[in-house]
């Protein structure tokens, strides 16, 4: 079986607090592989494709603005099991309460209610990754 992939983005947030090489340093000392990776600054259409599964809920909106609001770095990111084990990574989506130990439980928190920064995104599952890594380096 072909290694698994998936794609991992440090969000605008992470860039601008200077945390691009702090989160590196935990996805390679995971040992997982950097494929490919880039400086993005993505526009409306890529991010509403991205985030298509979240249309119409609250926090969509703002979701969005806050990813158009500085550059992200996008990484295709390879290894075993590397999907679930990126998400173990990163904690849980609220950086307030994700585990320590966790890259969004460790440099994350709330700078007023914006659950949205927090950090990272990784891939949910095989399928996602696929669709999200067609859209991020097509
Ligand atoms: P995750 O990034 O942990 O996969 P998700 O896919 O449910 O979480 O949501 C995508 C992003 O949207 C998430 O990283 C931050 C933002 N978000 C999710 N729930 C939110 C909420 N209740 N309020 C504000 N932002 C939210
Ligand atoms: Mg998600």
């Amino acid at each position: 079986m072909a290694t698994e992939e998936t794609l991992v983005l440090i969000k605008p947030d992470g860039v601008a607090r200077g945390l691009t090489g702090a989160i590196l340093a935990r996805v390679e000392a995971k040992g997982y592989s950097l494929v490919d990776l880039r400086l993005v600054e993505p526009d409306r259409a890529r991010l509403e494709q991205h985030y298509a599964e979240h249309a119409g809920k609250p926090f969509y909106e703002p979701l969005v603005e806050f990813m158009m609001s500085g550059p992200s770095v996008a990484i295709r990111l390879a290894g075993n099991r590397v999907i679930e084990g990126f998400r173990s990574l990163a904690g849980t989506t609220d950086p307030t309460t994700a585990a320590p130990g966790t890259i969004r439980g460790d440099l994350g928190r709330d700078w007023g209610l914006k659950v949205q920064q927090n950090l990272v995104h990784g891939s949910d599952s095989p399928e996602s990754a696929v669709r999200e890594l067609q859209i991020w380096f097509g």
